[in-house]
């Protein structure tokens, strides 16, 4: 399915190599300021060719609008948005027309569809993200109206983890790491990998700031379970963890729980999400990248006939996908919460007699 959300709804379409890709965003409040500057400013810090930490595919990602704004603002009916495709090669994947990359998704897509659209992966390439992106920048303008953001950074390359978490730093890293003295060995890590024509994986930490309490439908849209969804449906993301997320499981509780005073919690390791609602503490969540799929290291795999083969490929590609995918799930992050933000709205009759008292 290509929909995402209940309320703040949006759905994407397009693929790698067509012509392009976008999105419409459904269930947005009219009267939101639209700053077509900020959009493009979100989809720059996604978009490719900017450095060599990255795909040396270029793509300006200029993001046009079709619907649903009038005078800068949001009108109440769906927002179309359309990238168009500017710099596609497909001549780069002919080499491997028939054959499947390993780790990519070109044998799941082709066993289950029967088609082989071999320029790039089609829809299974990451290149659909950058709708989500534009989506998600929708997203923030909503939030920001109500003073809650949403950031992230890198915090693990390589296994190189970070001990100081920098937004600030982040923004203007080339590899939005978010501890200036681990940025170097990161860095460090990519170009290795890269110059043995190999992938490394990673890991995004992304907060929101100002989350109100309340936020998350229990029992089957638990904001965390909202989250993880959203996440893993992120190309590449194998992990996802909600505050201490993994390590709490090796902890005794009185180390794990968070206890309160009257001005709030005092620690955080729930990640601001008890119950599947959202505490009004910080909501942290860290997401986990695989290495890239497509490296350019001679492989074995088999073609479309079953034949044993070996797969050489071309091209270009991200040496390690989590620093592009963080903005992806910041993105997708900031989806979720203007999603719950609208649900949590009629969850009182007091909420509602506001609006037709
Ligand atoms: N995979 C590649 O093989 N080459 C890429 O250049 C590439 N770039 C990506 C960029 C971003 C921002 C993200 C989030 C992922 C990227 N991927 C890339 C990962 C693949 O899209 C992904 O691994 C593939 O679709 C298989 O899905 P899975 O890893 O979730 O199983």
């Amino acid at each position: 399915m290509n929909s995402f959300g209940n309320k703040f709804k949006f759905t994407s379409f397009g693929e790698s190599h067509g012509k392009g890709l976008g999105c419409i965003v459904d269930g947005v409040p009219a009267g939101i300021t639209i700053d077509e500057s900020f959009i493009q400013e979100e989809m720059d810090r996604r978009k490719p060719g900017q450095n060599i930490y990255a795909t040396s595919r270029k793509e300006a990602d200029k993001v046009e609008f079709l619907s649903g704004v009038f005078e800068g603002k949001t009108t109440g009916t769906p927002i179309a948005m359309v990238i168009f495709n500017e710099n596609q090669k497909s001549r780069d994947y002919t080499n491997v027309k028939d054959l499947f990359r390993p780790g990519h998704a070109d044998f799941t897509y082709f066993e289950k569809y029967g088609i082989r659209d071999y320029r790039g992966g089609g829809r299974s390439s990451a290149r659909e993200t950058s709708a989500r992106v534009a989506a998600g920048a929708i997203a923030k303008l909503l939030l920001k109206e109500l003073n809650i953001e949403v950031l992230s950074g890198i915090c693990e390359i390589d296994g190189i983890k970070s001990s100081n978490t920098n937004f600030n730093f982040a923004k203007t890293s080339e590899i939005y790491a978010l501890d200036e003295n681990k940025e170097e060995f990161q860095k460090e890590a990519i170009i290795k990998a890269k110059k043995e024509h190999n992938s490394v994986g990673g890991v995004a930490f992304v907060k929101v700031k100002n989350a109100p309490v309340g936020l998350g439908e229990p029992i089957y849209q638990r904001l965390d379970a909202q989250i993880a969804s959203a996440m893993m449906g992120i190309n590449a993301v194998k992990a996802v963890e909600i505050g201490d997320g993994i390590e709490a499981s090796s902890k005794k509780g009185d180390e794990n729980n968070d206890q309160m005073r009257a001005e709030g919690f005092k620690t955080n390791h729930s990640g601001g999400i008890l119950g599947g609602i959202s505490t009004g503490a910080d909501i942290d969540v860290k997401v986990y990248f695989k290495p890239t799929p497509s490296i350019f290291i001679k492989q074995e795999t088999i073609d479309i006939n079953k034949n044993e083969v070996d797969c050489e490929l071309k091209g270009r590609h991200d040496p390690c996908v989590a620093i592009r995918g963080s903005i992806v799930a910041e993105s997708m992050l900031a989806l979720v919460i203007a999603d719950m933000v609208l649900l949590n709205m009629s969850s009182k009759i007091e909420n509602i007699k506001k609006v037709y008292n």
